[in-house]
């Protein structure tokens, strides 16, 4: 039914909204409006609309969410290990954590990028950073597990990652700290910064499969990268990244890092790039990184350290590479759905300067610089400037975009989101956030086709807002619906780890192709069993392998005799379930390690060295029948230099030889 309203009618009922709104006082507990529950509740049983991938900061994890309910689905375990799914712990997910340094159990995760099609969300793969010891993965949204991981040489810190080109050609990563580069000694003092410190950024290309390789870096002046958004549209072969430090500071940054007015957002044309590679302008450089890939039907993961990577330097390369001035220390840097727009929000910084590509191809063309920056021309800041944000906030951190022509810039310092207008940089609305947000996400926001709907706050500080837990209080994600002209908050939920970046996605894109169990027929683990009749145990000089069944309500072989102080006990389960939602559990007592946790149709190893003579129970962690408790078995370990031999069974009820009863 449609309504139809006088002009007069309806500017009253705006007054009325613009009185009742604004009389409403904002602290903390009155901010939310009265349909905020409705607007949120998702009935049991119903799906949420978006599935929201939230970052877990120094968890190393990611989190998966269903939006609008703030429901908590789950915790994807990436770059740090995870006793509850075994990751990290069996023996076939350790190569995942491997890296030049050897095995790192633990990363921090700040950014999300789901793939791209045209600009818009396709719901294949999702990628995030690992900033400690650099690293990017990628989880594949079939099985939301992480598929692979890639280190990135010549980088320390890689926070300006992963961010992803139009098409998922390339995911790029520049490197936080600049360093001495791998192919030096690096063994130099560390006031030479100047002389010896260099940044890179490395374009990363994904092909059809999703399979990664670092198709090359640059090689830039010593600063710090921050963010990075890629053009899309009109921008499409471009990459912006925000960067700090053009001091070259390398002690108490808080003063130092901000002495100049001015830093940079450097853009670069990685078009023109990939001709550089092609016409062989690249240094082959020698460094090590590791290169890790879980096979699917293997069940396996396996780590290759690769040996090189072709490095382009911007002095053999014109054309490529330009600096553009951003107010004091820029740290976002966000390019609209149309791709003309590149906001810089300078973290220090008054205003938010808004940059044209139109403009920025315009200076270029007209050579209108302002001097260059060890070599790369830097661009007029009035000459690439679409405009101002004027009096936004204090402390602009991040920006996203809706379909309208709208901005939301997140604002640490005075704790709002400020939304405000691309063509003409003007405030429309602000809302306070609790308590200092970071990052802020629209569905689609970064994409050519942002969903809207909402926009969603990831907050750094909560103080009050939740039961006190102690020291460390919940760090929380707020949603606001931005359906109408001004921002309502509906709900805030408590996320895991520190929440930074997050990316929603319409959940169909997902849904429909989550994959519900491995075929055991397509189970090419070297360790798996497939049927009862292949369970045994082998002895192997001091291993022992147990090749293991798990299926309701029992282990095959769940009596296992003949384990020897000084053996190192290897169980392989296979799970031969072939049914949706029916993991199986795998721990033994005393274990140094962690359960294992068993998709139907998988096979997964744990390594146990027993410390102690005994009969030690192994059983099902997870609740899998109505005889989950019955799910549980034995294994007899005797003394170092004892004859008792390897035996296995299941449903033997018979003692065995009288003598070795004694
Ligand atoms: S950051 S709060 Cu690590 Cu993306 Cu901006
Ligand atoms: Cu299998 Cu519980």
């Amino acid at each position: 039914m449609k309504l139809f309203f006088s002009k007069s009618l309806l500017v009253a009922m705006m007054i009325a909204a613009i009185w009742i709104i604004g009389c409403k006082p904002r602290g903390a507990q009155s901010a939310v409006s009265g349909d905020a529950a409705q607007k949120t509740y998702v009935a049991p049983g119903k799906y949420d609309e978006f599935y929201d991938f939230v970052s877990g900061g120094f968890s190393g994890q990611m989190s998966v969410y269903g939006l609008p309910s703030g429901r908590l689905f789950r915790v994807i375990p990436v770059f740090s290990v995870d006793p509850e799914k075994g990751y990290g712990y069996s023996e076939e997910t350790k190569a995942m954590l491997n890296t030049s340094h050897g095995y790192v159990p633990w990363d921090d995760l700040h950014h999300i990028a789901l793939s791209e099609t045209n600009g818009i969300q396709d719901g294949r793969w999702v990628f995030g950073n690992g900033n400690n010891t650099p690293r990017i993965a990628r989880i594949d949204l079939k099985t939301f597990r992480t598929a692979e991981i890639i280190e990135i040489p010549n980088s320390a810190g890689n926070h300006s990652s992963p961010f992803i080109t139009e098409n998922s050609e390339y995911v790029v990563a520049g490197t936080r700290f600049s360093v001495p580069l791998d192919n030096t000694s690096g063994d130099v003092p560390i006031n030479t910064y100047k002389q010896n410190f260099k940044g890179t950024v490395s374009f990363i290309h994904i092909d059809t499969s999703g399979r990664m390789n670092i198709a090359f870096q640059i090689q830039t002046p010593g600063i710090n990268f921050d963010l990075a958004r890629a053009g899309k549209g009109k921008s499409h072969g471009w990459v912006f990244f925000s960067c700090y430090n053009s001091e070259k500071a390398f002690t108490l940054l808080e003063q130092n890092a901000s002495q100049k007015d001015k830093d940079f957002i450097m853009c670069v044309n990685w078009k023109k790039a990939e001709e550089y590679v092609k016409a062989g302008k690249a240094q082959k450089r020698a460094v090590a990184y590791a290169h890790n890939t879980y096979d699917e039907n293997k069940h396996m993961a396996t780590s290759e350290i690769e040996k090189e990577v072709l490095v382009l330097d911007p002095k053999d390369c014109p054309d490529m590479v330009y600096f553009m001035p951003c107010p004091k220390s820029p740290h976002g840097c966000d390019t609209d759905p149309s791709g003309e727009y590149i906001v810089g929000s300078g973290k220090l910084a008054a205003v938010i300067p808004v940059f044209s590509f139109t403009k920025i191809q315009k200076a270029i063309a007209d050579k209108n610089f302002d001097g260059d920056y060890d070599g790369i021309p830097v661009l007029k800041y009035e000459a690439v400037l679409h405009g101002e944000v004027q009096k936004p906030g204090l402390g602009p951190l991040h920006t996203e975009f809706d379909a309208n022509g709208n901005a939301y810039t997140s604002f640490f310092v005075s704790s709002e989101i400020v939304k405000w207008r691309l063509s003409d940089l003007k405030v429309l609305d602000r809302v306070p956030t609790y308590y200092s947000v970071g990052h802020l996400s629209v569905p689609g926001g970064p994409t050519r086709k942002p969903w809207g709907k909402y926009v969603i706050a990831y907050n750094k500080i909560t103080k009050d807002r939740y039961l006190p837990t102690g020291p460390e209080l919940a760090q929380s994600a707020q949603l606001y619906d931005i359906s109408g002209d001004k921002m309502k908050l509906i709900l805030d939920f408590p996320t895991i780890g520190e929440p930074h970046y997050a990316e929603a996605i319409p959940a169909d894109l997902i849904m429909k192709n989550s994959q519900k169990i491995y075929k055991i027929e397509d189970n090419q683990n070297p360790w798996a069993t497939k049927g009862d009749k292949n369970a045994r145990v082998e002895r192997k000089g001091n291993e022992v392998h147990v090749y293991i069944t798990a299926i309701r309500s029992h282990f095959n072989p769940d009596n296992i005799e003949g384990v020897k102080l000084g053996d190192v006990v290897y169980f392989h389960v296979t799970n031969l379930e072939q049914d949706w939602d029916i993991p199986h559990g795998f721990a033994v007592k005393g274990a140094n390690n962690a359960e294992l946790l068993i998709m139907p149709g998988e096979t997964q190893t744990l390594s146990w060295k027993p410390d102690r003579v005994g009969v030690f129970p192994i059983y099902c962690t997870d609740f899998c029948s109505a005889l989950h408790q019955e799910m549980q078995g034995y294994i007899r370990v005797s003394a170092a230099g004892s004859n008792v031999p390897i035996t296995f069974s299941t449903g033997k009820n018979e003692p065995g030889p009288i003598a070795e009863n004694k």
